[in-house]
């Protein structure tokens, strides 16, 4: 496979950037984190998405270094973030199912990769699926309580859309929910996506949980958002996934 080939050889040429959102505190206005997301910079074809390569990677077994090398870039880039700003910003990394398998995401060089950055855990979030809750294995559990018991966060992405079991909430130490997209728009013409929202921050919050709403495009479904008690937002409405260095413009044009 020509594309393989390709992505395998882009990994160590330097092709493989991040792009960052923010994710806005709506208790206090602030910007809290970013999410670190993922495109290649082909040099023939230009800025490939995430969606065009990473169910590749994912077949391939190319997604744990792949994996590996975007979690060092991000965990780098809050660093040098942390340093420059003198604030506590963190950032939100996307991790496939299939980087917990055995040969997946190796923790342990992970988390001397903070400790050599000066970094706490919290610095750093994990961006989990449902899919990966249901196919869990031992390996899946240790691997997050490994993570955990260095103080990282775990998120649960595209919450509700999947095969979401609420048992999965008991059964694993879960951080926050990131409301998919599909309940937050809308939200003001639709008083069902009301009703979800709503019951999901309540739920959220009685389970010691925190809630990250996605897709924020509009200043009403903020507003409604962060009187509903949502605790993130993150979408258009406040910025869309940008290079490392528009991203802390835009953080210092904010202020
Ligand atoms: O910006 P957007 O098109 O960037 O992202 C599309 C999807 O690609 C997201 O839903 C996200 O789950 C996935 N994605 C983005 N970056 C990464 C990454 O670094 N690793 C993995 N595994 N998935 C990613
Ligand atoms: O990892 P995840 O599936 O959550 O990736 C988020 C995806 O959603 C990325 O592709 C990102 O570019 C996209 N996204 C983020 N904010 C918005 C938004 O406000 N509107 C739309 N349409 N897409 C968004
Ligand atoms: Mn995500
Ligand atoms: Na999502």
């Amino acid at each position: 496979h020509d594309l393989l080939r390709e992505l395998q050889l882009a990994i160590d040429d330097g092709q493989i950037v991040l792009h960052y959102q923010p994710i806005v505190d709506l208790h206090t206005g602030c910007v809290a984190k970013a999410e670190a997301l993922v495109r290649w910079q082909h040099p023939d074809h230009g800025l490939i998405m995430p969606g065009d390569f990473i169910a590749l990677a994912e077949s391939s077994g190319l997604i744990v270094p792949l994996g590996e090398h975007v979690f060092m870039q991000a965990a780098h880039q809050v660093a040098a973030w942390r340093h420059q700003t003198g604030r506590e910003l963190a950032v939100s990394v996307n991790v496939s199912p299939a980087q917990f398998q055995s040969e997946g995401l190796n923790s342990t060089a992970l988390l001397s990769t903070l400790r050599e950055l000066n970094l706490p855990g919290a610095a750093v979030t994990i961006e989990i699926t449902e899919r990966l809750l249901m196919e869990s294995t031992e390996q899946t559990s240790r691997k997050l309580q490994e993570f955990r018991d260095a103080g990282i966060h775990i998120a649960l992405d595209d919450f509700g859309t999947g095969y979401s079991s609420l048992s999965y909430l008991k059964r694993f130490d879960i951080d926050l929910l990131k409301i998919d997209k599909n309940f937050v728009d809308d939200l003001t013409g639709n008083s069902q996506n009301r009703a979800l929202c709503e019951a999901i921050i309540t739920m959220s919050h009685e389970l010691g949980m925190k809630v990250v709403a996605e897709g924020i495009e509009s200043q009403e479904q903020h507003d409604w958002l962060r009187a509903a008690g949502c605790d993130y937002g993150q979408g258009y409405f406040y910025s869309r996934a940008v290079e490392a260095g528009a991203f802390m413009r835009w953080l210092c044009a904010r202020d």
